[in-house]
């Protein structure tokens, strides 16, 4: 049996609540140029595109029938009835996970809900969307609060915690992403290269130079209440 299992999740599993994903038609990018809206410069050039960008992912998430799915709850009661080591690592910024009740998760690109200071790196929970008025409090004066998300160029959060965890690991699975955005993209690899079983939970069919050793074709929604059975 496994001992210390890792999971990483990606937009694919928030599909099935009704949130869009990147890459997919009808993505989330598919009105915006990636560089104007997810990295430091497009956020340096103009800051209201850019937090007009999240404040309608926010509004969205915010929405009474977005919900966590099946999917996310079964990670949760995988997370409760497994005794072992746990770590629920999500590249997703909404909090769904978190809504279906997972605690051991590590949010590696960032918080929708969340602002932070761009000199001290502290966050804050935001109850309404940005604006030019969103300052922090732990600097006088007040820095505009950025929005709490890991763009192209940015250290993603967590990652030595990562890192050691999927050397340990015993089970890798990956669930609704596309793998194309690293460091992410590479977990996969560490946990081939220490040992672990690696299994991935997709829509799409696997591309030939998969790293996987077990593909699970379908709806997050509908595989993972039956692998967690
Ligand atoms: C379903 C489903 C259903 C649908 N059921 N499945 C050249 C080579 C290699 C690397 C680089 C390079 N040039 C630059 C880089 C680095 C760069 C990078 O990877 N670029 C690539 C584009 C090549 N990475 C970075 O810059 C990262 N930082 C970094 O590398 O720092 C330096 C470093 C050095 C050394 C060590 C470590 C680090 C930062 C990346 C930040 C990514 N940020 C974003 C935006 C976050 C904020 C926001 O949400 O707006 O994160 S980009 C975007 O992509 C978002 C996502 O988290 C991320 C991944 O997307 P995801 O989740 O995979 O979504 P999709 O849409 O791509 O896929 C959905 C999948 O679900 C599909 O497969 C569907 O089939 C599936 N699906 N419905 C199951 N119902």
């Amino acid at each position: 049996m496994y001992q210390r299992i890792v999971v990483l999740t990606g937009a694919g599993i928030s599909a099935e609540s009704g949130i869009k994903t990147f890459r997919d038609q009808d993505g989330l990018w598919e009105n915006h140029h990636i560089e104007d809206v997810a990295t430091p410069e497009g956020y340096a050039k103009d800051k209201a595109l850019v937090e007009g960008f999240y404040n309608e992912r926010w509004r969205q998430l915010m929405q009474a029938n977005v919900q966590p799915n099946p999917a996310h709850d079964a990670l949760t009661k995988l997370e409760r009835e497994f005794e072992g080591e746990f770590l629920l690592v999500t590249q997703n910024i909404d909090n769904l996970h978190e809504t279906a009740g997972s605690h051991k998760l590590l949010h590696m690109h960032g918080e929708l809900v969340k602002g932070r200071c761009p000199q001290s790196g502290q966050t804050f929970l935001l109850s309404e969307p940005f604006g030019p008025n969103h300052l922090c409090t732990c600097c006088i004066p007040g820095n505009r609060l950025r929005p709490h998300v890991v763009w192209f160029g940015e250290m993603p959060i967590g990652l030595d915690r990562i890192q050691f965890a999927l050397e340990e690991c015993d089970l890798f699975i990956a669930i609704g992403t596309s793998g194309t955005v690293y460091p992410a993209a590479g977990f996969v690899d560490t946990a081939n290269h220490h040992g672990a079983h690696t299994v991935e939970v997709n829509l799409a069919q696997p591309g030939r130079d998969s790293q996987f050793q077990l593909h699970l074709t379908g709806k997050a929604g509908e595989l993972m209440p039956q692998l967690v059975e």
